[in-house]
């Protein structure tokens, strides 16, 4: 394989294809050459049947029957997996309610006024969410307001009895199943300890009820902590609505300092886009040299402040690589979540300054620049200075920035498709009921090596409104379509009729960019939203969900809590959990009598489209639609 054909096997983005044959001209080596040196991967591994729970082991399955069929405690592949996957779980909610929780600290340190340039920006959400806490705003100040309702959620994490209030978004008949199911989630930390206590040598030896607890632990996720994540972001930072940005790493500058946001909490990114605008930097990176300063983001952080200020999206997961190897990247900010170790070691053949951020998450090679939110404005200021200062140190011989972008319209919340909708979802509702929307797919996640990037991310969303579906998305996923130019109104020409129809007289594009991966919140308000409003359960809805290309384990927690939501959920990538065919069953099959709702494993987009139409089909006739 010649370098171009090697580079367009690894992605179908124009503009990453370009900086990867750059990188192997270099002889430097990205994820997917990584990826390569990996091969074969553990057979034990990707089966789910390995286990290092103790130092009895490590133990494993033999996938043949031939050699053992149990670890040295004698725990079976069904054990095993169901451990592991327990685990992810656990991890991947661990990781999206943690961020809910620094949101929740940043917004009961400005309610104290304690935080450094915070601010509440959106009342009427303030307001809206204390009432569903059932805290009194009338005649009380934003402030106190907030501090009650901020004292009130941080107690969502530690609760040990009683219910995350979230979870009551949910129509009653989800509640009363999870309520008999034993699933309804208790507070976030307690469910996250109890996954770590179960899978504990010698204590959960039911694979089933270590799945129970996996889809609790999940739910606590998804309606807790990404929840909060959300609605309390949206207080702090105004909630979304539709701007147009630009996205792809065409949108770096060739004249200006470049400073990429990248990991998750929005807590840092838009204090970064607030400290840019300061006219004492954009004059010291004049000084410099520079023409300005310009921001852009990576994965889910970019999105937030993408669809909150419009700042260009630089790219998604696969691509904070390829950023830096563009050779005019002078600061990559990070914090928390999906940054690969490996940037750091870039910066001995580009002058990039990695910045990390927290305290949870240092990287040898980095710059540390700690960043706390009572002093958010100053250190946000000092951060960027660091980048202004390092423009003098780019080598304008070695800038490779692809002349590739395209302009995407994003920010549909919750709030902001009702709005479109002129106020009600009654018009989606009766979109749906006659057939014009056939109806609604969720499509969120990663980008993984072991799918070619994008790929199925692009041709999902495109099978799907072909076929009069409404795609919402978040995370890499959104990025991946707003690169391929489907977030805009004019791509409701490649929709099917009725979609197209619809789009057209809303305005609005047929993949409707909802935010990063805490706000697949948002998906689950909607589908609540619109399950009350038809006097039904989620899982009665025409919805799916699907993750195409994922690979982290806060996708195995989503996938979870959505499943356990009543949306059934299609994996592009395969969960390491084949090695147990009772656990496999279960997940694939019998959830469905459960939740009614399963997992499919589909690694090909078209047939994956083809599993979601039939699901949707199946649906719509039980609902006489
Ligand atoms: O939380 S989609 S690679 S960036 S995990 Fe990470 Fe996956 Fe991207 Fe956002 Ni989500």
């Amino acid at each position: 394989m010649d370098i171009e054909d090697r580079a367009s096997s690894r992605s179908v983005d124009l503009a990453s294809q370009i900086m990867l044959q750059e990188a192997e001209r270099q002889g430097i080596k990205t994820a997917w050459d990584r990826f390569e040196a990996q091969q074969p991967q553990c057979g034990f591994g990707e089966l789910g049947i390995c286990c290092r729970n103790c130092t009895m082991g490590p133990c494993r399955i033999d996938p043949f029957g031939e050699g053992p069929n149990q670890g040295v405690c004698g725990a079976t592949a069904d054990i095993i997996v169901a451990r592991n996957l327990l685990r992810m779980i656990a991890a991947g909610a661990a990781a999206h309610s943690d961020h809910g929780r620094d949101i929740t600290h940043t917004l009961l340190l400005t309610a104290e006024g304690k935080s450094g340039g915070y601010e509440i920006k959106d009342e009427a959400k303030l307001n809206a969410i204390a009432t569903e806490y059932g805290i009194a705003t009338e005649g009380r100040g934003k402030k106190e307001i907030a501090y009650e309702l901020a004292q009130a959620v941080y107690a969502e994490f530690g609760k040990q009895e009683g219910p995350i209030r979230f979870t009551r978004r949910a129509p009653s008949k989800r509640v009363e199943l999870w309520q008999k199911l034993g699933i309804d989630p208790r507070g976030v930390d307690r469910e996250v300890v109890e996954a770590l206590h179960r899978t504990h040598i010698g204590v959960d030896n039911d694979y089933v009820n270590l799945i129970l607890h996996g889809l609790r632990t999940a739910l606590s996720d998804g309606w807790g902590g990404s929840t909060i994540a959300t609605e309390l972001s949206d207080i702090l930072f105004g909630t979304p609505k539709p701007i147009r940005s630009m996205a792809n790493l065409g949108v770096l500058s060739s004249d200006k300092v470049n400073i990429i946001v990248h990991g998750h909490e929005p807590t840092l990114s838009d204090m970064i886009v607030a400290a840019a605008n300061d006219s004492d930097l954009i004059s010291l990176a004049k000084q410099k040299g520079a023409n300005g300063i310009n921001i852009t983001g990576i994965c889910c952080t970019g999105n937030e402040v993408l669809m909150r200020h419009g700042i260009p999206i630089a790219g998604n997961f696969l691509q904070q690589e390829l950023a830096i190897i563009t050779g005019a990247v002078e600061a990559m900010v990070v914090d928390v979540q999906c940054i690969m170790p490996a940037i750091t070691s870039l910066t001995g053949c580009f002058h990039t300054k990695i910045i990390s951020t927290s305290p949870k998450a240092k990287f040898p090679g980095a710059t540390h620049i700690e960043f706390h939110e009572d002093n958010a404005l100053d250190i946000a200021k000092e951060i960027v200075k660091t980048a202004v200062e390092n423009y003098p140190a780019r080598n304008t011989s070695q800038v490779k920035i692809p002349d590739v972008k395209t302009e995407c319209m994003v920010g549909f919340s919750v709030e902001a498709i009702i709005n479109a909708l002129g106020g009600s979802l009654d018009p989606l509702l009766d979109a749906i009921k006659s057939g014009a929307v056939k109806g609604i797919v969720g499509i969120v996640g990663c980008n993984n090596p072991k799918i070619q990037h994008d790929y199925s991310h692009i041709n999902l969303a495109k099978e799907l409104i072909k076929n009069d579906i409404l795609v919402i998305n978040t995370g890499c996923n959104a990025i991946a379509c707003a690169k391929a130019g489907l977030l805009l109104p004019e791509a409701a020409d490649q929709a099917g009729g009725g979609l197209k129809g619809v789009c057209q007289s809303l305005g609005i594009p047929p993949v409707l960019h909802m935010g990063s991966c805490v706000d697949i919140s948002r998906i689950l308000t909607a589908c609540a939203a619109i399950a009350n409003a038809l006097g039904v359960d989620i899982s009665d809805l025409p919805v799916a969900g699907a993750a195409p290309e994922w690979m982290s384990e806060k996708a195995v927690s989503i996938g979870t809590y959505v499943v356990a939501s009543g949306i059934y959920t299609v994996l592009g990538t395969v969960p390491p959990i084949l090695g147990s065919a009772n656990v496999t069953k279960l997940l694939t099959e019998g959830a469905e009598d459960v939740v009614g709702a399963k997992f499919a494993v589909e690694i090909d987009p078209f047939k994956a489209a083809k599993l979601i139409l039939d699901h949707i089909t199946a649906k719509r006739k039980a609902l006489g639609i």
